[in-house]
């Protein structure tokens, strides 16, 4: 790959994280194995660690081994030693392992109803999708609305009257007011709904729950999972 490549990625952000550095215990060696698996494109290691590790269960797989692993890829990425190529192979390669350990959970049925997602442009999915999962292993019944909920798209087939927990991840702070009026909308229409958001640019603004007029902020899934018990 080019260097011009390399200054087109999310390099052109704020902050790179602290990737692995400072990581000790089982969950340290694990993300920084995760971690070598993926940017190397090397889908069957990722997936074995991830499957080594499934007695701990979902939450510990995303907190201590992915979320971290994904963290370091940012960290390189932020400064330049990864192309965009390279980082959409490591996104690529964790999604899919993830995905392989799907069939070996046991997900619960039924339960409350929950719509988890990013506001429309954000393509930051990752997080969105372990807090969807957690909740769902949590005995939620969860729609995960990808990169982009549009409640004039999904107000029919969502049967939003049922929705008892609303939940958006922001990563990008140029995302914040379009997260700002489907939140609004959001209470509109769903009066009866509690909101919960998440990621990075929320975990940046002070104050978020009261900026954003939400119930509450999780800087993690297992706490929006501790959090949603209230709201059962
Ligand atoms: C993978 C990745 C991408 C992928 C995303 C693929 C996907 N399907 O998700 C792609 C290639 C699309 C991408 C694109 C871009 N990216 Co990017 N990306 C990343 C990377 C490497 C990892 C993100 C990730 O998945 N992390 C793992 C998840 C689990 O972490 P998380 O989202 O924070 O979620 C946790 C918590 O925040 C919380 N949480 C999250 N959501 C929610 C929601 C709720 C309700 C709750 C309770 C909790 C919660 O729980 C999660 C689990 O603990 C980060 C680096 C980093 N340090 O994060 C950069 C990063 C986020 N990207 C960045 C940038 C700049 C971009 C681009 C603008 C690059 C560009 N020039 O085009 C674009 C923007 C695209 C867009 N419109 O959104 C910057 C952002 C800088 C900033 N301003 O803050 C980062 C930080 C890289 C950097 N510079 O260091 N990116």
């Amino acid at each position: 790959m080019g260097g011009d490549e390399r200054r087109v990625g999310c390099c052109q952000g704020r902050g790179g994280g602290r990737g692995l550095r400072g990581r000790g215990g089982r969950g340290g060696a694990e993300a920084r194995l995760f971690a070598a698996a993926i940017l190397a494109g090397d889908y069957a290691a990722a997936r074995g660690v991830l499957h080594a590790a499934l007695d701990e269960g979902l939450g510990y797989i995303y907190e201590r081994i992915v979320a971290p692993a994904l963290e370091e890829v940012g960290h390189l990425w932020y400064e330049n030693r990864l192309t965009v190529a390279d980082e959409h192979l490591a996104t690529a390669v964790a999604q899919a392992a993830i995905a392989s350990t799907y069939p070996r959970i046991r997900w619960p049925s039924g339960g409350p109803r929950a719509v988890v997602g990013c506001v429309e442009p954000e393509l930051h999915s990752l997080g969105a999708r372990m807090v969807a999962d957690l909740l769902a292993l949590d005995g939620w019944q969860t729609t995960f609305a990808s990169g982009g909920i549009s409640l004039a798209a999904k107000i029919e087939d969502l049967r939003w009257s049922e929705v008892k927990l609303f939940a958006v991840s922001v990563t990008l702070p140029a995302h914040l007011p379009a997260a700002r009026a489907l939140i609004g909308q959001v209470r509109e229409e769903l009066p009866e709904a509690k909101i919960l958001a998440g990621g990075r640019a929320i975990a940046a603004l002070p104050d978020a729950a009261e900026q954003l007029g939400i119930h509450a902020v999780a800087s993690s899934g297992s706490m929006a999972v501790e959090i949603a018990r209230g709201w059962r």
